[in-house]
């Protein structure tokens, strides 16, 4: 098959619906650089046990600079610090890097900056990770048009949140995200429905989203080393090799990838939470900061159409005991001051505590009411409600995925 062919194939059976896919570019490591603006164009590593006399530790991410280096995500701490020392134990060194400890918190809040903006932009939202989305944009833009808005999507986040992301747009989600990887960091890069083809063609066969190293070496073993030389094979000998699979990643191969966009489901919960520098005895600043982050749930929850029966909080006192505090109300409510009024009143035993970290919870959420013009509220029949109480925060967790792989603790251990 020629080219052409393929071009004709592609737009004569592909619906054109347009797929943004945003990844952050080094993402932790940008979020440092937000807030110390020194650390633009260092070579910058974030991870957890770089510091004297610990030896253990895993890379979180590395900025572009520090990967010249050869450092990467999920590397021992050690091997990063053989390929690139700490500028702070060698400050003579030009080849030596910035080291900073995951904030995971901070990265958290960073990323609802981001997405508040996604969710402005995009018809619907697919959240995947802490600095990951897809959006469907088919109602948004145009073909014509789709460079100059992927342009604007990531102007936005720049201006508005002080972080880079790159951007692919695509018929499809798995374009999509190769779209967004092919020229990072900065990266815009725009697959028109008769370039699918073409350009997934040179792709190698372990980048082809849901093939995993096992099936790579299978996949090579037959010849197939590239998206074009998989979206070229007979299928029924793929179906033979693999099952069903067999087809399913050949169709991916050819840009015939039809998920849709669809949002994750109704999130059990809505909890925000931030650490103070080691411990604090202002409790002002605690209060503070707690009507800050409640502020923000309930304007979240009020976005999402949620109404919350609970309302609670979570302190954390050193060393680092948890307390969660809640109070049920008698019925569904979206009500910003009495977020602010019931979470100020639980604090109150706290008063005396130093804090290390203090959070905000609505739960027992209700999304059965979102058609209602009005809400009289407390008693009367009560609705179904959206879940329990104490499940995890689904929509943060999404976001927080990544926490895991560093042990911290994550918003949806908030119960
Ligand atoms: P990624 O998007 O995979 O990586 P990245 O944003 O750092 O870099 P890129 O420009 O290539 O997209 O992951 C997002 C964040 O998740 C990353 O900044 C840190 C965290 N993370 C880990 O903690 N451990 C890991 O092994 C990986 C891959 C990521
Ligand atoms: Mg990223």
């Amino acid at each position: 098959m020629t080219l052409d062919e393929y071009t004709q194939d592609a737009s004569s059976t592909r619906e054109e619906r347009i797929v943004l896919h945003v990844d952050m570019d080094c993402f932790y490591a940008s979020c440092e650089r937000r807030r110390e603006p020194e650390l633009a164009g260092e070579p910058l590593v974030v991870g957890m046990g770089y510091e004297a006399g610990k030896t253990v530790g895993a890379v979180a991410t590395a900025s572009y600079e520090a990967r010249e280096y050869g450092v990467e995500s999920a590397q021992a701490i050690s091997a990063a610090l053989d390929r690139l020392p700490r500028k702070a134990n060698d400050p003579d060194n030009p080849e030596a890097g910035y080291y900073r400890p995951v904030d995971i918190d901070y990265y958290q809040n960073v990323a609802s900056e981001v997405k508040e903006i996604l969710y402005e932009l995009g018809d619907t939202v697919r959240e995947v990770s802490i600095d990951e989305a897809y959006l469907d944009v088919t109602e948004r833009t145009a073909w014509e048009v789709a460079e100059g808005f992927g342009r604007h999507v990531k102007q936005r986040i720049s201006r508005e949140v002080g972080v880079p992301a790159s951007v692919g747009v695509a018929p499809d989600m798995s374009t999509a995200k190769l779209a967004s990887d092919y020229d990072k960091p900065d990266g815009l890069v725009v697959v028109q429905p008769e370039e699918v083809r073409k350009f997934l063609a040179p792709i190698d066969i372990a980048d082809v989203h849901g093939v995993g190293p096992v099936r790579a070496r299978e996949l090579r073993a037959l010849d197939i080393e590239t998206a074009g030389d998989l979206a070229d094979a007979d299928p029924y000998e793929l179906e033979a090799e693999f099952g069903d699979r067999g087809r399913e990643l050949r169709r991916r191969a050819r840009g015939e990838d039809d998920r849709p966009v669809e949002p994750r489901g109704d999130p059990k919960s809505l909890s925000r939470e931030s650490s103070f520098d080691g411990a604090t005895q202002d409790f002002d600043a605690v209060r503070e900061q707690a009507a800050a982050l409640g502020e923000a749930v309930a304007d979240r929850a009020s976005r999402k159409n949620a109404f919350y029966r609970t309302i609670g909080v979570k302190v954390v006192t050193p060393p680092y005991d948890v307390h969660t505090r809640a109070e049920s109300l008698p019925g569904p409510v979206d009500d910003p001051d009495l977020v602010h009024d019931v979470s100020q009143g639980l604090l109150d035993e706290f008063a005396d505590e130093a804090v290390r970290k203090v959070g905000v919870r609505v739960s027992n959420l209700d999304f059965s009411e979102r058609d209602q013009t009005s809400l009289t509220g407390f008693g009367g029949d009560e609705p179904s409600t959206g879940g329990e109480d104490g499940d995890a925060d689904e929509g943060d967790r999404d976001w927080s995925r990544d926490d895991e792989r560093e042990g911290q603790a994550s918003l949806g251990e908030f119960e």
